[in-house]
């Protein structure tokens, strides 16, 4: 099912040429709005005319998240706080938050970019959905809200936490459908067995998962534990929040871009050279329908690859592979470059554990060192140290096996390790603190 047929099918030369208008309206307009583009197109020598094809995107100049620091609250607001009807913002890990303000305009689209990602996760009017994403400054809670309301869905504006009355209400409204972090769903899932509720058993069908890396290995034991179909979104604050892109019935560890909203481009993060379709890099966004912030090719962090086709599911939208990391979030590990999402991947597949587990990283001489802590399933638990010991070992043969690096692998007790209600925190850099 598609929300938005036109442009989620467009052939790839009328959605170029639709782009193309966009991005000139856009640049024109930041050019003479944001003294920030004003003074760093004058500096590049770069006047909003010389943007006659699509290709001179890579002209423009980048915008990285200190520039949004640098400019909090609202210095790259291009419109009067009059105009302005809503402002999200995202506290980010260091430093200050990011903020998004929006135009009347620009929520409307964002929430038909929901609504496009929510039907293709097969959402319709006939849906219980309860919102379990934070509602209030986090994009998550009211993008997916406004999306669920403009299909029409009946709404649990539930918000994050308190799990205990999140089973209650998905037992009791009958929830059909399920949005939160899939760490969040993992830990209501866990809640709910504790309680002696079967989730599997309820009319809940579907989950829309985001906001945080998760491996394939990850929805599969979502899916397997609350008994659903998990369905993805992907955004970022700066953008717009969720709905940026979404995957489709094809779920083939791809996603759509609402490319008629973002366009996307897939950098070298080093030299910062723009790579073909098919290479894997920095991910780089520029808004073109937005009028309170745009944002001209923002560096999103994000490491991924781009392809081009028309998929499965009919839609012609570019695609972009499932973010499995950020590239802040890579370690090095005796030279070797690992992503958490490799480690989660791995122990994801080994009955013994619990997917709840977390990284250390240390200082061992000159080096870094990483163990893993990750939780015994109670039953392995209690059939004492040996056992635990040849687990740890088994993990820490395949992680040396399929990644090439030595960790140090502990079994801790079922449950000690802190559960997410929102975006899970998997990595402690023990050398900062
Ligand atoms: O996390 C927006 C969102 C809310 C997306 C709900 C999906 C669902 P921020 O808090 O600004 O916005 O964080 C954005 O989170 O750059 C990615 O690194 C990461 N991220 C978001 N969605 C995914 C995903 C929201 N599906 C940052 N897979 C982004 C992997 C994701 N990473």
């Amino acid at each position: 099912m598609m929300w938005d047929e036109k442009f989620e099918t467009m052939s790839t030369d009328e959605m170029q040429a639709f782009q193309l208008a966009k991005l000139q309206e856009t640049v024109s307009w930041v050019y003479e709005k944001i003294p920030f583009y004003t003074k760093k197109f004058d500096e590049l020598g770069i006047k909003p005319g010389d943007v006659k094809e699509l290709s001179d995107l890579g002209k423009l100049p980048f915008t990285v998240k200190h520039d949004l620091r640098d400019n909090y609250p609202f210095g790259l607001c291009a419109v009067p706080m009059k105009e302005v009807v809503r402002v999200h913002a995202s506290s980010g890990t260091t430093g200050k938050p990011i903020t998004g303000p929006y135009t009347a305009d620009d929520l409307n689209q964002w929430t038909e970019c929901m609504a496009r990602n929510l039907t293709a996760a097969g959402v319709t009017s006939e849906d219980i959905v309860q919102n379990s994403y934070g509602l209030g400054l986090f994009t998550g809670g009211l993008g997916f809200q406004q999306g669920a309301e403009r299909i029409g869905c009946a709404i649990i504006p539930a918000s994050s936490g308190m799990t205990e009355r999140q089973i209650t209400l998905m037992k009791d409204f009958g929830t059909t459908v399920l949005f939160a972090t899939p760490s969040y769903a993992l830990t209501i899932a866990e809640k709910a067995k504790d309680l002696g509720v079967d989730l599997r058993e309820l009319p809940v069908r579907i989950g829309v998962f985001g906001a945080e890396p998760w491996t394939m290995e990850m929805r599969r034991e979502i899916e397997e534990r609350i008994g659903i179909k998990a369905h993805e979104a992907f955004g970022l604050t700066e953008l717009m929040g969720p709905g940026v892109a979404f995957d489709c019935s094809a779920q083939d560890g791809y996603l759509h871009i609402n490319e008629d909203h973002v366009l996307a481009e897939i950098i070298d993060p080093v030299t910062e050279e723009v790579l073909p379709l098919g290479e894997k890099g920095e991910l780089i966004f520029t808004a073109i329908q937005r009028r309170a912030m745009p944002m001209i090719r923002y560096r999103t962090r994000d490491i991924t690859e781009l392809k081009r086709e028309t998929c499965s599911c009919g839609r012609t939208l570019l695609k972009m592979k499932k973010v499995l990391g950020r590239s802040d979030d890579m370690l090095i590990i005796s030279g070797v470059n690992v992503f958490p999402s490799q480690i989660e991947s791995i122990l994801l597949d080994v009955p013994e554990v619990e997917p709840q587990y977390v990284l250390i990283i240390r200082k061992k001489g000159y080096l870094d060192a990483l163990s893993v802590d990750v939780e015994a399933r109670p039953e392995v638990y209690d059939l004492g140290e040996e056992k635990l010991h040849d687990v740890e070992k088994e993990i820490q043969s395949k992680i040396r096996g399929i990644i090439g690096i030595g960790v140090k692998v502990r079994c801790v007790p079922p449950k000690s390790i802190e559960r997410s209600e929102g975006k899970a925190k998997r990595v402690f850099d023990a050398r900062k603190m």
